[in-house]
């Protein structure tokens, strides 16, 4: 008879360090590398030395070119393959065990057809390459709110990028003991080097690309791909897709959603969540610094992309941040719209899809107003003003430690979570949507986020321009039936003693020549301050066929130059576009069927008598 196989055995059967007590993992790991054949397996701690080799090494293979150490100190730019630029929607699946249970807005496939997929792709789908085993947290180790995960990948790109992005290292083996509960994430770009085949800058798979959760084992598998979200798997993967399904068991809420915090010239602080679809603004909105005429307010950052909620024992909804860096949209980043990231872009940051300047710093359109005269864009190639190109993708990005973010909040690492005022949402609409109003109830706001409409973005592949429903920005996020999704959110309204109050804002709206009407950025300030005097019970509001809003004289306009015309263009509401959004908002209620909340039935009819009024 065999004797049960030593901790001691199988850890050195992986060459795990003498740290990792979790047998349960071992022998995870060592089933990945049996099935994907590595050439050898690194344990990484997180150290800054490790992160400096892997650097190295990947400058070496041309996959990073290390940036002027005068002009960039600690940079570096990554340049993908031109067919591996953004997050891979269709190729995105829920594999839940009921094809209900994935719902109308997901791909599904049943567990055990994707299982044997998958196991086709990755069976030595490393071979040649090291496979590197990421320990991470997300969320403040040890926090009531937060949660671990392991990444394998064969990418040593998204190790560096997953060291800046979440809490990486060896306090997560400390964290996990000998039994803890992690997320097993695998990653492989699906490029094996067979027969002493040549590597190239980046590695991916342009043919097969398959981004695969299994929640009810909470798993995730992502191949094909080494960009962003598709392999950055803490983030859309893990805090969102499969946290939203944890949250649904768990009672919380995994949302697609920035966090920051107000404070007012008397020194009261608010929190407000804001959800907001990939590449509208949010990492701007968390970084805002007021405009001239509201120098006493003040804003600060917990986290731009997506927040972990729940109920506190106080009554309120509290919230994290379960990253630890920023994965920021480059492009349209500059000292006018963001001087914030400007500053916290400085040294440490791994650029990917930007141009390089002749003296080794890097550029993206809309960073300064004039272009240099000449540039290496991100496809590698000579760039000048006019050849009719972009030098930078437009999905364009950087990654950057939350550390180095001048407005960062005290608060951003408290393993409580900040007490959450407002939820705002906001969608990018030329037309239609107002630029702010609240809803007069928790019902009617989780409507009015539930039809949330948008026009997409550069950060997923496909169109770009097209207006889409998008539920709480969380479209491609959700990770169950979006149906439930709102039954959900319609719950956890009544969970807490202090719900927030709900908003919706549009910043995007245009005027006939396609001109952006509200200035945005900094001027956004005039809005949240509107907002949290809402939720302090004193600023006005009254009342519209979509909510109740602010008259112009409701809002702060010191040091402003937008009068009262310009401000009825962006906040009226005009009958007939409403009836053909209700149209749409039909479209998306009967897409979701049975699963829809009467509640949200209820609210529609409302809306749409208000609107014959
Ligand atoms: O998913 S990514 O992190 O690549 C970009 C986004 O959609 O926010
Ligand atoms: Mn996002």
């Amino acid at each position: 008879m065999n004797q049960p196989e030593t901790l001691a055995t199988l850890a050195a059967s992986v060459g795990a360090p003498s740290y990792v007590h979790h047998a349960r993992l071992l022998g995870w790991v060592r089933e990945i590398a049996a099935l994907t054949q590595p050439e050898r397996i690194v344990w990484c701690d997180g150290s800054e030395a490790e992160s400096e080799r892997l650097c190295a090494l990947m400058v070496a293979s041309g996959t990073l070119t290390k940036l002027s150490e005068s002009k960039r100190p600690g940079s570096y730019l990554a340049l993908s393959d031109p067919s591996d630029v953004a997050r891979v929607e269709d190729r995105t699946f829920i594999c839940s065990k009921c094809e209900d249970d994935a719902g109308p807005t997901n791909n599904w496939v049943a567990p055990s057809a994707m299982r044997r997929t998958l196991d086709g792709l990755f069976t030595g789908s490393m071979r040649g390459r090291t496979m590197y085993v990421v320990p991470f947290a997300m969320g403040p180790i040890g926090s009531p709110i937060a949660h671990i995960g392991i990444e394998i990948s064969d990418s040593p790109y998204v190790v560096v990028n997953m060291r800046l992005m979440t809490r990486m290292g060896r306090a997560v083996y400390d964290a996990l003991g000998s039994d803890g509960a992690f997320v097993p994430c695998v990653h492989s770009v699906g490029a094996p080097l067979v027969d002493g085949q040549r590597d190239v800058a980046w590695p991916s798979n342009a043919e097969q690309k398959y981004i695969v959760h299994f929640p009810e084992t909470r798993e995730i598998w992502s191949y094909g791909s080494g960009y962003g979200g598709n392999a950055l798997l803490g983030k859309k993967c893990f805090a969102l897709r499969i946290a939203s399904v944890m949250g649904r068991d768990q009672g919380w809420l995994a949302e697609h959603m920035l966090i920051l915090g107000v404070t007012s010239p008397q020194g009261e602080k608010s929190y407000v969540a804001g959800a907001f679809p990939s590449a509208c603004g949010k990492t701007n909105l968390s970084m805002l610094i007021p405009p001239p005429g509201c120098e006493g307010w003040k804003v600060t950052t917990i986290g731009d992309d997506i927040a972990w909620i729940k109920p506190g024992t106080d009554g309120y909804l509290h919230a994290i941040n379960p990253e630890a860096g920023y994965f920021g949209v480059a492009p349209g980043t500059s000292y006018e719209t963001n001087a914030n990231a400007m500053e916290m872009l400085k040294h440490d940051v791994i650029f990917t899809n930007v141009a390089l300047t002749d003296d080794g710093d890097v550029w993206w359109e809309g960073m300064t107003h004039e272009p240099p005269a000449h540039l290496v864009d991100w496809q590698g190639q000579d760039w000048t003003p006019g050849c009719g190109r972009k030098a930078a993708h437009p999905n364009a990005r950087f990654t950057v430690s939350s550390r180095q973010c001048p407005s960062l909040d005290p608060a951003w690492d408290d393993p409580a979570g900040v007490p959450i005022s407002a939820f705002v949402f906001g969608a990018r609409r030329s037309d239609t949507v107002p630029l702010v109003s609240e809803a007069r109830t928790w019902e009617e706001g989780v409507y009015k986020a539930a039809t949330m409409g948008s026009e997409t973005t550069a950060a997923a592949t496909g169109a770009v321009g097209e207006v889409r429903r998008d539920p709480f920005a969380m479209l491609p996020f959700c990770g169950y039936h979006v149906g439930d999704y709102f039954r959900h959110w319609l719950a956890m309204g009544k969970a807490v003693a202090h719900p927030p109050r709900l908003f919706s804002v549009n910043w995007f709206r245009k005027d006939a020549k396609g001109r952006f009407v509200w200035p945005g950025f900094g001027e956004n300030m005039r809005v949240l301050q509107w907002i949290v005097e809402r939720c302090r019970g004193r600023a006005q509001a009254g009342e519209t066929a979509v909510g109740l809003a602010p008259a112009y004289a409701d809002l702060d306009w010191t040091g402003a130059d937008f009068d009262a015309d310009r401000f009825a263009a962006v906040m009226n509401v005009d009958r007939a576009s409403w009836e053909r959004e209700l149209a749409l908002h039909d479209e998306l209620f009967a897409k979701i069927g049975a699963k829809l909340p009467p509640e949200l039935k209820i609210e529609r009819e409302a809306l749409g008598q208000r609107l014959q009024r």
